[in-house]
């Protein structure tokens, strides 16, 4: 074994004191000579980043010991490549993790610091879309704490999703620069980089007997380096590594160029590489199509797999035994091409045999899908494909002749399945399939809710499923406990401990134990008191941000998610505006006083989307300002969501709006966090609010609406909403009064197009299902009425969601598919 530890003992620092008064010296140490400021003239910046510098040298004794262990044991290492990681703020994460809450804000305070003033000054690192990011780094976070030794792969990006503002209701987009003072947690590694190729073209090399071998002549050529986070689990059991790359050029400054005179072209290599990891595309569902995201796709596969394979070879003599020591796990297809790119290496550079590199590969690879909708699966043209990655095309095809000859012998396909499972699309221009490759190049393929899991083996996937009927497996997604609870919601974290003890805080199932509390009234009262508190929170938040009054003890119904039609936002905002006549034309009826809150971004081409929120914001005006409403219903559009406003508006939540169309959310991820943390959700029969309905019991969520069954049927067999709006009065009313201006005056038919959306094709269902949302959300009024029946639900919630905690999760890809 070729171990790289030097054989001589070196002596190990001395593990660092957790005294607050130690730690207050070492603050001041950190301020004098790391940022070289005077404590007297120090900004709440630079204490931000001395305090982040002595929690992280606490953080670096555990990173190096868990890195040190699994060279010691040999055992299997799981990578996690994902083109996006929405981590958020590290500093409360990383100081709870590690157990140092109350000393370091001791310490902080003897120096005369607010931890929470400089805490909320920390940029929220967001370097990802939506759910498909956020699990992405709740993943990261669980497998430190059931002590996997795992790497995230992913990409530095320079500028995160955009800033969203607001201007007159639009959403406008402004650049988001995290990076603006530095980033204290991460480490460059400059030692640590890889050459990363383009374009050019392929060279056959090999003598008349030999089989051929292939060199790749790559037209541009970059560096990818590395930048690593370490990520702490649950008390510090293990550290592990978010490595990111960022791309540099290989001549940073045409030097010729310049003394030519040339002073810009002799930047162009330089400025070639920042943008490729500049910017995070900003499509969640919409496949960004353009060349800049496949470049960014193979640059960072390419350089996790040269980093997998160099590190595999320090500690083992060759690959065959890869699949044995390590396992890949693609977060969708956007890494796929390392499939592609794995067999390129070991194939071409380390001269394994194709049938073999091809074995090994899928038995490394498994692969995540995180959505059915046909408009989201990625492609691309093969033209486009072939210019920059010529090898891989050529691989591609290999693969793709191997899977066709196999399903046409051993199973007897027809031409339309062969068609169906090709990696190449034929119908209209050519297209590399994305999805295809990544099921055929992996030994699982799994979806992320038990319901979604089915629709991928009888849609998507179903032929490639019934070639490879033992590939597709399930594994419901989760949700860290301590960012989703303990992090964001210590008044109820200490409420817990007080009732059931401090178990849950280690195994989040023993959250039951709370059942027996459900109907104790003066339990009831403390849970209701800390809802209140938390809600007067985000009352503040709103106050401040928005100048907006809000009554803390109105109920607080909250959507937060990304804009999109499936998600349903416009059936939430049409049902306020038929509750707004309602009680307009009832005054004498006891009306339920609500806040309705919203919050997500849309993506900046999606112009129904956008128009979506420009509704809610014109809603709301009216809504707001009209004397007749008496208070009783509010809207609230809060812009700019991100993970540090959702760690507010959680824990703040009475009622979880999860009202997608049903078969089209594959999972979902907010609505476990609502849930955990006592609101009663009301949802449709979608993703993963089926199981949620199994765990907490169908008498404590509301449901209603159409099945993904009934969905799939209507649609096929004609839905016809013009004739269900003209049976449902309120709804009738309610779009007339949107689609012809009432709530904007200043142009009138801003939103007609959109309303004939649902008066013409309904294909999200808003008109469906308007009539069972509406009675749905009347039966949330009449519980909210019977506060003994509220809180014996909600408590009921939370202490039934520990087993949507992801280290559940994780510990189930572990066993099932990593086999670590
Ligand atoms: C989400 N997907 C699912 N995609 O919509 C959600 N897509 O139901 C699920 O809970 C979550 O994944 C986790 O499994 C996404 O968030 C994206 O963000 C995305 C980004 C780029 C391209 C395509």
């Amino acid at each position: 074994m070729n171990n790289t530890l030097p054989p001589v003992e070196i002596p190990q620092p001395a593990p660092r004191s957790s005294r607050p008064e130690i730690m207050a010296e070492e603050i001041i140490e950190r301020l004098t000579y790391r940022i070289g400021k005077d404590a007297k003239v120090a900004k709440p910046h630079d204490w931000l980043t001395a305090a982040i510098l002595v929690v992280r040298d606490r953080i670096i004794d555990k990173w190096m010991e868990s890195t040190r262990k699994v060279y010691r044991t040999g055992d299997k290492r799981v990578y996690y490549l994902s083109l996006e990681f929405l981590i958020g703020r590290l500093m409360r994460d990383a100081v709870s993790n590690m157990e140092l809450l109350s000393e370091i804000k001791d310490a902080l305070a003897s120096l005369g610091v607010d931890i929470d003033v400089i805490a909320g000054l920390e940029p929220d690192a967001a370097l990802g879309n939506g759910g498909l990011g956020r699990l992405a780094a709740c993943f990261m976070e669980s497998m430190a704490t059931v002590d996997i030794p795992a790497y995230g792969y992913g990409i530095r990006y320079v500028h995160g999703l955009f800033r969203q503002q607001m201007a007159d209701g639009w959403q406008v987009e402004l650049p988001e620069n995290w990076l603006a003072h530095g980033n204290p947690w991460e480490f460059e590694r400059r030692e640590s980089s890889y050459e990363i190729g383009f374009g050019g073209s392929v060279e056959s090399v090999g003598g008349y007997d030999d089989p051929p071998r292939f060199v790749w002549k790559p037209a541009e050529r970059f560096i990818a380096m590395a930048y690593d986070t370490p990520i702490v689990g649950w008390r510090g059991k293990r550290v592990n590594t978010l490595r990111l790359w960022s791309a540099q050029p290989i001549d940073p400054i045409l030097l010729d160029a310049f003394n030519a005179g040339d002073h810009i072209g002799a930047l162009r290599e330089s400025n070639k590489a920042e943008t490729l990891t500049r910017v995070l595309y900003p499509a969640d569902a919409n496949p960004a199509g353009q060349e800049l995201r496949l470049r960014q796709e193979y640059f960072f596969s390419s350089a996790s797999l040269q980093d997998i394979l160099r590190r595999h070879l320090q500690q083992y003599p060759d690959f065959t035994n890869l699949h044995e020591k390590v396992s890949i796990q693609l977060n969708d297809t956007h890494p796929a091409i390392s499939i592609a790119e794995l067999i390129r290496l070991l194939c071409d550079v380390h001269g394994m045999d194709f049938d073999l590199a091809w074995d090994v590969t899928r038995q490394t690879f498994s692969y995540t899908n995180h959505t059915l909708l046909p408009e989201a699966l990625e492609s691309w043209p093969v033209p486009l494909f072939e210019r920059l990655l010529p090898r891989h095309m050529q691989i591609i095809y290999a693969i793709n002749t191997k899977i066709l000859l196999d399903a046409r012998k051993e199973k007897k396909f027809g031409d339309s399945q062969i068609r169906a499972i090709s990696l190449i699309d034929e119908g209209g221009d050519r297209r590399v399939r994305m999805g295809n490759l990544a099921f055929v190049g992996s030994h699982s393929i799994n979806g992320v809710s038990a319901l979604h899991t089915d629709l991928m083996k009888e849609t998507v996937f179903a032929d490639l499923h019934s070639l490879y009927p033992n590939r597709i497996n399930n594994k419901t997604n989760g949700i860290t406990p301590r960012r989703w609870l303990m992090q964001c919601n210590p008044g109820l974290t200490n409420l817990l401990r007080e009732a059931i003890g401090p178990e849950f805080e280690d195994n989040t199932e023993a959250l039951r134990a709370l059942d027996s509390f459900a109907d104790d009234s003066a339990f009831q009262q403390k849970f209701a008191e800390v809802k209140r508190q938390n809600k007067v929170q985000l009352a503040n938040l709103v106050a401040g941000r928005m100048g907006i009054r809000i009554d803390p003890s109105a109920m607080f119904d909250i959507q937060i998610k990304r804009i999109h039609e499936y998600k349903r936002q416009l059936l939430n905002i049409v049902e306020a505006v038929a509750l707004y006549d309602q009680i307009r034309s009832h005054p004498e009826l006891d009306w339920v006083p609500r806040v309705k809150f919203f919050a997500g971004k849309a993506a900046p081409s999606y112009h129904n989307a956008k128009l979506i929120i420009k509704l809610a914001n014109d809603v709301a005006r009216v809504i707001n300002n009209d004397p007749a409403v008496r208070g009783l219903l509010k809207v609230v559009f809060i812009p700019n969501y991100n993970v540090s406003l959702a760690e507010v508006m959680v824990p703040a939540a009475d009622l979880s709006e999860q009202i997608s169309t049903a078969g089209m959310e594959a999972s979902g991820t907010g609505n476990m966090k609502f849930g955990l943390n006592g609101a009663l959700t009301i949802g449709t029969l979608d993703g993963a609010n089926v199981e949620m309905r199994d765990h907490v019991g169908e008498e404590n969520i509301v449901i209603f609406g159409m099945t993904a069954d009934e969905v799939a049927r209507v649609r096929s067999e004609g839905h016809n909403p013009r004739a269900i709006i003209e049976q449902s009065r309120e709804l009738a009313q309610a779009l007339q009064a949107i689609s012809s201006g009432v709530f904007s005056p200043d142009d009138r038919s801003r939103f007609t197009a959109l309303i004939d959306g649902i008066y013409n094709h309904d294909w999200f269902m808003v008109a469906g299902d308007f009539d069972a949302y509406a009675k749905a959300q009347r039966d949330v009024d009449q519980i909210w009425a019977d506060p003994v029946s509220w809180y014996g639900k909600t408590i009921r919630n939370t202490a039934r969601m520990g087993w949507f905690s992801s280290d559940r999760t994780i510990r189930q890809y572990a066993s099932e598919i990593w086999r670590a």
